[in-house]
């Protein structure tokens, strides 16, 4: 038998032995979430930027209150952008994922506590910013309040958006993913 058959049966024998068995778990080895961020099941897409770790939820479009809850259940924070060159890195690896994963993520910038006054939700710190996109922030309406890399004819800049809006988000954290273990019952 050439190796490729070879291969292929072997496939076939490994899947006819485990193909009943389900992944049940995904156990955190290191339980101390003070030293690492609990790795969720449905979050592929992880990227590091100097000490930082970024989960970006494709798969989960929410608005900016749920968005910001639900990185705190990850031990995270929504995406502040601490820099023009993070903002740059950032925008960058949102262009090599998918066409189905280039979508609009919120950050945790907003003007929620004083009208014009944008601040980092994470840190209370200023946004400072050179990627708005052209004649943003604008709050539209007088009902713009959530910042999010908007995705305009390919070009992601930011926008503030009203913070009902479901879109994907970047969380964020200093620590690294913990270890996780697959447990297969069969
Ligand atoms: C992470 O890196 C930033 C930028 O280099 C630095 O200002 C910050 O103090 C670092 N934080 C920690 C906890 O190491
Ligand atoms: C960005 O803000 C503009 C108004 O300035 C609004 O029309 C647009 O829908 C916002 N983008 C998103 C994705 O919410
Ligand atoms: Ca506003
Ligand atoms: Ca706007």
């Amino acid at each position: 038998m050439i190796p490729s058959k070879l291969a292929t049966l072997f496939s076939l024998i490994v899947y006819l032995q485990y193909s009943h068995c389900c992944e049940i778990n995904l156990d955190v080895v290191e339980e101390n979430t003070d030293v690492c961020v609990k790795t969720p099941l449905n979050i592929p897409v992880i990227t590091t930027y100097g000490n930082k770790t970024y989960y970006l939820e494709v798969n989960n479009q929410i608005n900016w209150h749920n968005a910001y809850l639900a990185c705190k259940q990850y031990n995270m924070e929504l995406i502040n952008i601490d820099s023009d060159a993070e903002f740059d890195y950032i925008r960058e690896f949102i262009n090599s994922l998918t066409t189905a994963q280039k979508l609009n993520f919120w950050t945790s910038g907003n003007d929620l506590g004083t009208e014009g006054e944008y601040k980092w939700m994470s840190n209370g710190r200023r946004v400072f910013s050179n990627r708005w996109h052209k004649g943003q922030p604008d709050n539209y309406g007088g009902l713009e309040d959530c910042i999010h890399f908007w995705h305009v004819s390919n070009v992601y800049l930011l926008n503030d958006s009203t913070c009902a809006s479901n879109m994907a988000f970047i969380c964020q954290s200093i620590k690294k993913p913990c270890s996780v273990q697959r447990s297969w019952q069969c």
